[in-house]
């Protein structure tokens, strides 16, 4: 494939977070009952998906997903293609846990090639303990297992960088709507008409979904195409700021243990060698 067009933005780097993983629930009578045609030996019903984080969208920069299941899955490896604001899935069922292989292709524009991250399908929780055990299940009986990423893009093409950043735009200030100054166009004349391309109806539209989207980020959601990570955790969305602090506070604990332990072990040192020093002392005296 040809490398896009144009130049790219030299020295800058843009990232975005998004999250992958699978998501697993036992066969049960009441709550999850085995599908007619499915066979006796299948457990579990699961998934594996890439999505963004708090669900934003993420297919203006990843165009398809490719899952690569176990052989012993019919038709085991399965394209799935970008649709707007949907997470890139594959709902299957089994009996079976193995390493799926997750083959991202980017847009083309991104001249990017595409990359492969492996994850492993749980369907038991693991952990030392029931409560380690515990920490991955959600509400329900969902056993977890999901990994926060980000994507880096070094030094974008000029024209995927306005892909990437085009959306979070915030909105004109109250009483400025409808002057040119708010709004960019792109291509086409604007026939000597305010404002370009897009019609009043359309503004309104754009600056409805802007407010949504700060009224969402207020509630500490992520904007469009940002590189935002929400701010508080929700049932079923983990990787937020606070789960960051929380992973920080348990970093400097631990570092505060090892220094203990660490200056524990030094005054021990020091009290051998002395010791050791007034042994080689005694020895070295002459025996009368
Ligand atoms: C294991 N090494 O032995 C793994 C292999 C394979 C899982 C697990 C088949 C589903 C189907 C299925 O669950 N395979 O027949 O559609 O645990």
């Amino acid at each position: 494939m040809a490398p896009p067009a144009g130049k790219r933005v030299k020295g800058l780097q843009i990232f975005r977070p998004f999250v992958y993983g699978t998501t697993a629930l036992p066969f049960d009578d009441k709550t999850n009952p085995r599908p007619d045609g499915i066979p006796d030996d299948h457990t579990h019903s699961w998934t594996v998906f890439v999505k963004g984080i708090d669900d934003v969208d993420i297919t203006y920069w990843l165009r398809r997903v490719q899952f690569k299941l176990h052989e012993s899955i019919p038709n085991h490896v399965r394209m799935v293609e970008g649709e707007k604001g949907k997470p890139f899935a594959v709902h299957e069922t089994g009996w079976g846990e193995f390493e799926i292989a997750i083959k991202l292709y980017y847009v083309p524009e991104s001249g990017e090639k595409p990359q492969t991250v492996y994850h492993h399908l749980r369907l038991h929780p693991y952990g030392r303990t029931d409560e380690e055990k515990e920490t991955m299940r959600l509400n329900g009986g969902e056993v977890i297992s999901w990994v926060y990423e980000e994507q880096i893009f070094n030094e974008p093409y000029d024209a995927f960088y306005d892909i990437l950043t085009s959306g979070a735009v915030p909105p004109p200030l109250p009483g400025k709507s409808g002057t040119a100054t708010t709004t960019t166009t792109t291509g086409g004349s604007s026939s000597g008409g305010k404002g370009g391309g897009k019609s009043a109806k359309e503004k309104e539209k754009d600056r409805k979904e802007q407010q949504l989207q700060l009224q969402h980020r207020s509630e500490g959601g992520v904007l469009e195409r940002s590189a935002m990570i929400p701010l508080t955790n929700r049932p079923g969305q983990p990787f937020s700021r606070e789960t960051e602090q929380v992973e920080v506070k348990k970093l400097k604990d631990a570092l505060v243990k090892v220094e203990e332990l660490s200056r524990k072990v030094t005054e021990d040192l020091k009290r051998k060698e002395q010791r050791l020093a007034e042994l080689k002392a005694d020895a070295a005296k002459p025996v009368v």
